[in-house]
């Protein structure tokens, strides 16, 4: 299991609270589809994802990235018991959504690129690397009950 230093800790948790998890989740996700384009076929209900800029105003993009974001959002307030706080979910996409769970660390680095940019002054190379750690234990915990 990853261990966080209290420096980590600080450095992801004072930055996720300037966090607009609205607008930050739907521009990961909406992301995510634009730059690795098939994995648009998990969301063939979400109506019109044909160009960037479709995808970027689709509501349904929008809102499920929210979704996304807010679940990150409880590794967040358990960086020392990921495994069990995304247990479930990650049987949900394992049995339900059949995602491949290479798909979690793209999101994770999608995340950080959106960090990146609203947060560029603060996201120093030490800011990063908390991060870093975080999207992909939270990606290695979401693939953890897959079978
Ligand atoms: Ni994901 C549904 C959390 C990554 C495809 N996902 C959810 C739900 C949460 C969630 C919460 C809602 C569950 C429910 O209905 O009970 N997803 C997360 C988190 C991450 C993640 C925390 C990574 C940080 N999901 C991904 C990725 C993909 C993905 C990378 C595919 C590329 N998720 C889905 C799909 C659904 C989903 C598909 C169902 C959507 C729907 O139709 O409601």
């Amino acid at each position: 299991m990853v261990h966080f230093t209290a420096e980590e800790k600080a450095a992801i948790t004072s930055l996720w609270g300037k966090v607009n998890v609205e607008e930050a989740g739907g521009e990961a996700l909406g992301r995510l589809l634009v730059v690795y384009p098939w994995t648009q076929r998990f969301f063939d209900n979400f109506g019109n994802l044909s160009s960037e800029s479709a995808i970027m105003g689709n509501p349904k993009v929008k809102a499920h990235g929210k979704k996304v974001l807010t679940s990150f959002g409880n590794a967040v307030k358990h960086m020392d018991d990921l495994k069990d706080t995304f247990a479930e979910l990650s049987e949900l996409h394992c049995d339900k959504m059949h995602v491949d769970p290479e798909n979690f660390k793209l999101l994770g680095n999608m995340i950080l690129i959106v960090l990146a940019t609203h947060f560029s002054k603060e996201f120093t190379p030490q800011v990063q690397a908390a991060w870093q750690k975080l999207t992909t234990a939270v990606a290695n915990a979401l693939a953890h009950r897959y079978h």
